[in-house]
């Protein structure tokens, strides 16, 4: 605690990213899920997107001068537990925040890099992609990407970039300096889902799930979220994984349909009385997590 905070303040967290107006994924995906662990969220907005539940209609990436002062001003003011990142909209952001993380070498960064959305929106060409390996992971305690994510990053980082297994993907990525890879298995065609923790000597944990139906929005911004909730709790890292996954396969299962796109996570699942508790639904042919 510092000097000036109440006795009763809880662990900040700081994350940057996009805005989602639909509360589906992106900051408004963040802040319920901090919010629901008990954590008070800080947002520094990254970008501004036009968006419904079927997909996204335009991006608008905030200067990166504008991302790194909403953080400079926050971060003089209260002390920060965690940081997580998601989409960061621009090489300009990326570097923006890779400067701020410098100045604070001893807090935890929980790094979801988000190249596309679920629906397949492209977020990020290919110098966004080198810019986020060389400036970013080597800040990255624990880095969340799918498999396909994975897969994209990890084929810049070595000869060979086809066909890549994913423990080679992990080995790639944690070569790249980020100290640990959570790659989350909802795109491979398992029976059941298995996320896979790697560290420097390799995997971790695996933890596999019951596959859900349906086509989830940010499903990862409420994963990645959660993990940086329980790291600035002060929960180890692979107990912080753990309960993260449990976390939002619950929120998941609680996912509702609010329009005419994808199922939405109910990030406040955990709140719910048996009255407001929906089935999850089985009338969705896809069985895509996304
Ligand atoms: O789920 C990845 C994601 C992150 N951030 C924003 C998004 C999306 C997916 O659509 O819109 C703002």
């Amino acid at each position: 605690m510092s000097s000036t905070q109440s006795r009763n303040t809880p662990p900040i967290v700081m994350t940057f990213a996009a805005s989602d107006p639909t509360c589906g994924a992106g900051l408004q995906a963040d802040l319920l899920t901090l919010a629901a662990h008990g954590c008070h969220p800080l947002t520094v907005v990254t970008a501004l997107t036009v968006q419904d539940t079927a997909g996204v209609e335009d991006l608008l990436p905030m200067d990166g001068g504008w991302v790194a002062d909403q953080a400079r001003a926050l971060l003089e003011d209260m002390p920060v537990a965690a940081f997580k990142l998601g989409m960061l909209g621009s090489i300009e952001a990326i570097s923006a925040v890779a400067e701020v993380l410098s100045d604070y070498p001893d807090t935890p960064v929980v790094f979801d890099p988000v190249l596309a959305s679920g629906r397949g929106d492209a977020f990020a060409d290919e110098d966004t992609v080198a810019a986020m390996l060389e400036l970013l992971l080597p800040q990255t305690d624990i880095l969340t990407p799918n498999s396909l994510e994975a897969r994209r990053l990890a084929q810049d980082l070595g000869s060979a970039g086809k066909d890549l297994t994913l423990p080679e993907c992990a080995r790639r990525l944690v070569g790249a300096g980020c100290a640990h890879v959570l790659i989350t298995g909802t795109h491979e065609h398992s029976a059941r889902v298995v996320n896979t923790l790697y560290g420097s000597h390799g995997p971790i944990r695996h933890d596999d799930w019951d596959r859900l139906p349906g086509s989830y929005h940010g499903s990862g911004c409420t994963l990645a979220s959660a993990i940086a909730a329980n790291l600035a709790w002060g929960q180890p890292l692979p107990e912080a994984v753990r309960a993260a996954q449990h976390y939002t396969w619950h929120s998941l299962s609680a996912g509702f349909r609010p329009g005419m796109g994808q199922y939405v996570p109910n990030r406040l699942w955990r709140n719910l009385n048996e009255h407001q508790h929906p089935e999850p639904s089985l009338e969705v042919a896809d069985v895509h997590v996304a």
